[in-house]
């Protein structure tokens, strides 16, 4: 019987990898930065997960010829920032709604006594942001454990915050289920050994889910989860 289902955040509860990109760009312009994230090219810099370090891979691996400033590590804790700043206003704004079906699987499962839980490689204040417009201002209180990007040393792929969510929830992996978006968030969550579903988006539809328990469009139709999971819920009208 599934104890927990345990949610990514960006891809997953909601469609935000464009919002993340915008205000990546945002903030290069506020800090005098000439760099703008395209499409394609924000598409390459998700194989690191993490602001931060996307913005270190960036430099290290697509820029030619810049010289980075003497305290690079503060050079970019305070750009990301920034980022961090447009994005949460863009979100608290209403800017990017809850994926299709997720409000209704948090209300049905915390209804029947499911714990859920967070484990996310973007900030609390992210999280924060998209789940007070999402689910009301105690969105909180669904949430028995939230795994939010710094607070453990290795981002997705590692296992690392799924093995904190675990800790946190008092629960083994064979008693949860998690829900991801992408190859990064698969290989974490199989890593800590974690049943997980996928549903995938314009950035992720092309990844490797090798190992995914189910791959869906969406939850537009929570029947398909609650069945190929096992997840005993209200069954949606046929
Ligand atoms: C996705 C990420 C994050 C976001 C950007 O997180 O890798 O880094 O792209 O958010 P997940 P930050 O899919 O694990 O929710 O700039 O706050 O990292
Ligand atoms: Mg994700």
């Amino acid at each position: 019987m599934i104890k927990a289902i345990i949610f990514d955040v960006d891809g997953t509860l909601a469609d935000t990898e464009d919002g993340h990109r915008l205000s990546f760009n945002k903030a290069f312009l506020d800090e005098g930065l000439d760099w703008n994230w395209d499409v394609a090219m924000y598409d390459k810099l998700l194989k690191v997960t993490g602001g931060k370090e996307r913005i270190k891979y960036f430099v290290s691996d697509f820029l030619q010829g810049y010289s980075k400033p003497a305290d690079f590590d503060e050079f970019v804790k305070k750009l990301h920032a920034v980022k961090t700043l447009h994005y949460t206003k863009m979100i608290s704004a209403g800017g990017v709604p809850l994926r299709p079906g997720i409000k209704q699987l948090i209300e049905e499962a915390y209804a029947a006594g499911i714990t859920l839980a967070i484990a996310t490689t973007t900030t609390p204040e992210n999280v924060s942001a998209l789940l007070e417009v999402g689910l009301g201002k105690n969105w909180a209180d669904y949430f028995s454990a939230n795994g939010c990007g710094d607070i453990v040393p290795h981002k997705k792929p590692a296992p690392d915050i799924y093995f904190w969510v675990l800790e946190k929830l008092g629960l083994t992996a064979n008693d949860c289920i998690a829900l991801e978006d992408s190859e990064n968030g698969l290989r974490s969550s199989l890593a800590a050994g974690i049943k997980t579903y996928i549903t995938i988006n314009h950035y992720t539809r092309n990844h490797d889910f090798t190992g995914a328990a189910a791959v869906f469009d969406d939850l537009s139709d929570l029947n398909q989860l609650y069945q190929t999971a096992g997840l005993i819920l209200p069954a949606q009208p046929a």
